[in-house]
């Protein structure tokens, strides 16, 4: 615990609910630290004092917890962001410090969906082993060399920043945005390229479904990826659900709170 006895948490952000989260939390004075991985260029203003670079595995988030006297840890880091979960639970184990994961839910199929789920990555690859077609790739950066496997296909490639080297496709298109994402401008964006399949992660939540409602709009099927599997630890899904965590998460923060 701090000298002054407040609370100083860390949320390990990223996504659009560690975005909304921020400024709740600094609307009641607590104190807090976002954390971004710092994989792209000019990162959002997150509404918290931010740090940004990863900590040096878990012995680095066990040392960054101790140092800096966090009491709570809040991972609202991207279902798929896997590694830092997992490190997350370790150095909170080790530390005594409380964790709780802010997450949203898995997308799941609804009528006039064509789904074929694939359980990683390598499972989306393999299931673009078939003849040329026109595939919005909306996976992001990090995983692009995978797919090169397919040469036949034209890619439609949506980056948040731009690429440092040309893409390994023979026949791509790149289109430089962030999300949130919107129905209308991902329509439009699959009318225009005349997209026939998306591949798309199971990132649940609002930020990345306007593909996803736009495939089925417009009767297109998706290569949806399964989220890798993540430690138990506690589940919230709402910044209200992570007040009352705070507020009962054995630190007496409920003075802080009002509660
Ligand atoms: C650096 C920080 C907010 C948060 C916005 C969410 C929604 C919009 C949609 C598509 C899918 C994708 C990608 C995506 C979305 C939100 C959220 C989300 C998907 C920023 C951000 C950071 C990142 C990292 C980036 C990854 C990439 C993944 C693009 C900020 C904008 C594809 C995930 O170039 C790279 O290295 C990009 C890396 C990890 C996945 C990948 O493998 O490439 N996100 N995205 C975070 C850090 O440094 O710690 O600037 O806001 C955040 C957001 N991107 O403010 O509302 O909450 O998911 N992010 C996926 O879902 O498949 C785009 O194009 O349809
Ligand atoms: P990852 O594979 O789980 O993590 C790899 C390493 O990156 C971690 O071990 C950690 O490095 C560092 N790291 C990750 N998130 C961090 C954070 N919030 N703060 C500080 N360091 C962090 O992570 P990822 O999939 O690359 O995601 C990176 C960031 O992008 C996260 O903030 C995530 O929320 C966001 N994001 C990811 C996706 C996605 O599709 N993966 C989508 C949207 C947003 P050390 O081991 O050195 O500590």
């Amino acid at each position: 615990m701090p000298p002054d006895g407040r609370p100083n948490l860390l949320v390990l952000g990223g996504t659009t609910e560690a975005r909304q989260l921020a400024p709740i939390l600094a609307d009641r004075g607590l104190r807090a630290t976002m954390s971004l991985a710092g994989r792209v260029q000019r990162p959002a203003h997150q509404g918290l004092p931010t740090r940004v670079g990863g900590f040096g595995g878990v012995a680095g988030l066990t040392a960054y917890l101790t140092q800096n006297r966090v009491t709570h840890v809040i991972d609202a880091t991207h279902p798929f962001a896997a590694q830092m979960s997992h490190n997350a639970v370790a150095a909170c184990a080790q530390t005594g410090v409380p964790l709780a994961a802010l997450t949203r839910a898995p997308w799941g199929a609804q009528s006039g969906d064509d789904w074929t789920r694939v359980p990683d990555i390598a499972g989306a690859v393999a299931a673009l082993d078939c003849p040329a077609r026109r595939v919005m790739l909306a996976v992001g950066r990090m995983h692009l060399d995978a797919f090169t496997a397919n040469p036949q296909h034209r890619y439609l490639l949506r980056l948040v920043d731009p690429p440092e080297k040309p893409p390994g496709f023979p026949r791509h298109d790149v289109i430089v945005d962030r999300g949130p994402f919107k129905l209308d401008g991902d329509t439009r964006l699959l009318r225009d390229h005349r997209i026939d399949i998306i591949v798309s992660k199971n990132a649940g939540g609002s930020g990345a479904r306007a593909k996803i409602d736009a495939a089925r709009a417009l009767g297109l099927p998706v290569i949806m990826i399964d989220r890798p599997v993540l430690p138990a630890r506690t589940e919230l899904h709402s910044p209200e659900e992570v007040l009352g965590w705070l507020s009962h998460a054995d630190s007496g923060i409920g003075t802080d709170l009002g509660v």
